[in-house]
């Protein structure tokens, strides 16, 4: 094998694109262990993940990969684990009781409590240090050292995305390497023993940090045993930080989320371009368009803004492909191209909305929502994100009685990638009514902002096919069933705000925020750095997202990231 060849288990799960790209962003080749010969002849061995324990266990012992990783691990070879990957090592989990994990690590994956916080954790957070009374704590600063990359000075900001984690226990001790607390509950975030080396959070997600972890992992030859605490020279490595900085106090770094969001659509001349409206409005006036309608407004090519955008410091960035639902994705190529271009340059995760739904391609074909969605999962996407599908299944459930029958978009994806990976958009508008007898049953508010004729009260009305048809659907009945049947975040736009430039709907993302437990993204009307900091403490919403103002420069994310931290809130460095 070529010094800079390593091999990566691939069985079938979800987003393993982004993690090849990081790796040759690295100038390391990946090659892909693909029988269960490959990953016992690797060299050194990437084990990735993403999605639920359940079916990833499945994917394994389907393949005949269970024994051969085991021994991969036992030859002493360099290992690392990802997210699922981490899970996957330990003897069983919460998620799928009665399905046995790896074994490897003497643990039992938990479900977090979501008594305190939304679940799953999704976004930056640190690796602490360990304060284990009979864990070397030189050994685990070195180890930090060579592997996380830490040198004591500050923080440093992974993505974490996951519902279950491994706890702290007295038979994880001798692996921990790091830890992470989420809300009340501190868990093993990194784990490092012999040659084995994994990571609940994802580096090839986590920007340059994350990138720089991956390469500790390439360049250096982890091997049992620990390696020694002195350089050639008898001396101790220059970036060990002194005990004194060691963190004894657990403490929650979840920073608050900055999304920006690229809607995509094709132009008038075919040309696939980021636009966006004015309340769902993306032309110009009328004037010289195709039909007499005014021209697709054109604010930049979507991987160009998409890097730039990286490069920026946003946490995240969304592909909205707002036309989706006239064509077939599976035939759109030029979106999965954009995708798989994205995701070359950008190093933080991307989710990808429009047209998650099962479809009839021009053969006829039929493919469902779990092969479309499988699709931009394998072209680079981390989360998908399913706007008017979610609508018709949420209908469906509530005339069922509430009873789910595992035959739902969200449910199925949700199943194989986990509920991490499935984001659903919303799309409402205000309807206002005289009084709560006249929202007809539908979750009512008294509203601040009355109505044209006065109308102290309003709901909001879901609609689908980009805010074409309104249904007789309210957001609380739409977010918590789509909860219910597994979906991991909502991402909160709001038709009547869109593209103004005034503030979020602050009264809106209050009602979704109380209906779930899941995270919620406020979307639509940033018009400056404050509206930022005012969602967040208003809402208590872990992300927000803007458009518009990214777009055409009015504000720098840098500035909306400086004006948080100044409010006080954890933001990760644009730098980082
Ligand atoms: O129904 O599953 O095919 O998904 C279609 C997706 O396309 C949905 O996520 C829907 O929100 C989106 N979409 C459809 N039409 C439009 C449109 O604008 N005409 N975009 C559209 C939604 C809202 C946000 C926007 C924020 C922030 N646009 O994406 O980025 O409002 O904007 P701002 O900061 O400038 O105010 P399916």
């Amino acid at each position: 094998m070529a010094s800079n060849e390593v091999w990566m288990v691939d069985y079938g799960a979800g987003n393993v694109r982004s993690l090849i790209n990081a790796v040759s962003k690295l100038g390391w080749k990946v090659r892909v262990a693909s029988s269960p010969d490959d990953i016992r002849n690797a060299q050194k061995l990437l084990f990735p993940g993403v999605g639920a324990f359940g079916s990833a266990m499945e994917a394994i012992n389907s393949r005949g990969y269970a024994q051969p990783i085991k021994d991969y691990i036992n030859s002493g070879r360099p290992f690392m684990g990802i997210c699922i990957g981490i899970q996957s090592l330990c003897e069983g989990s919460e998620e799928a009781p009665g399905v046995s994990g790896l074994g490897v690590i003497p643990a039992t994956v938990q479900r977090f409590s979501n008594a305190d916080k939304a679940v799953p954790q999704i976004g930056w957070n640190c690796a602490d240090e360990v304060s284990l009374a009979d864990v070397s704590k030189e050994r685990t600063l070195l180890e930090r050292t060579q592997l996380l990359n830490h040198n004591g000075k500050g923080e440093t900001f992974y993505y974490f995305v996951h519902s279950y984690m491994i706890p702290l226990t007295e038979r994880t001790k001798e692996w921990v390497l790091s830890t992470t607390t989420y809300g009340g509950e501190t868990f093993v975030s990194a784990v490092r023993k012999g040659n084995v080396f994994a990571t609940q959070f994802h580096p090839e997600k986590s920007g340059f940090a994350g990138l720089r972890v991956l390469k500790s992992f390439l360049t250096s030859d982890i091997v049992d045993p620990v390696p020694s605490l002195t350089n050639g020279n008898g001396q101790v490595p220059p970036a060990v930080a002194p005990p004194t900085t060691l963190q004894l106090a657990p403490k929650d770094h979840l920073t608050k989320r900055v999304i920006a969001c690229l809607d995509v659509r094709a132009n008038d001349a075919g040309d696939l371009v980021v636009t966006k409206g004015d309340q769902y409005d993306v032309r110009e006036k009328p004037g010289d368009g195709a039909d007499g309608k005014g021209e697709v407004r054109n604010l930049g090519k979507p991987v160009d803004l998409a890097r730039r955008y990286f490069e920026e410091g946003a946490d995240e960035v969304t592909f909205l492909n707002i036309t989706s639902f006239r064509n077939v994705p599976l035939a759109d190529v030029p979106m999965l191209e954009v995708l798989r271009r994205t995701s070359e340059s950008v190093f933080v995760p991307l989710t990808i909305g429009g047209g998650i739904r099962d479809v009839t391609d021009p053969s006829g074909a039929v493919h469902s929502a779990l092969e479309v969605a499988g699709e931009y999962f394998r072209s680079g996407a981390d989360k998908v994100s399913i706007g008017s599908d979610a609508v018709f299944a949420s209908e469906a459930l509530i005339s069922r009685g509430g009873k789910l029958d595992g035959t739902t978009s969200i449910e199925q994806i949700s199943w194989a990638y986990g509920a991490q990976a499935v984001v659903i958009s919303v799309d409402p508008r205000r309807v206002y009514v005289a009084s709560p007898e006249a929202a007809l049953g539908h979750a009512v508010i008294e509203t601040a902002f009355p109505g044209p004729n006065g109308e102290r009260f309003c709901w909001y009305q879901c609609t689908v096919k980009g805010g074409r048809e309104g249904r007789d659907l309210d957001v609380v009945q739409l977010t918590t069933s789509c909860e219910k049947m597994g979906a991991g975040e909502i991402l909160l736009n709001c038709m009547d705000k869109d593209g103004t430039n005034s503030g979020y709907d602050l009264e809106l993302i209050r009602q979704v925020k109380s209906a779930v437990r899941i995270p919620v993204i406020a979307s639509s009307g940033a018009g400056h750095p404050q509206h930022f900091a005012v969602v967040f403490e208003e809402t208590g919403v872990e992300a927000a997202l803007a458009a518009g103002i990214f777009h055409r420069r009015e504000v720098p994310i840098e500035d909306v990231k400086k004006h948080l931290k100044a409010k006080g809130h954890i933001v990760r460095p644009v730098d980082s």
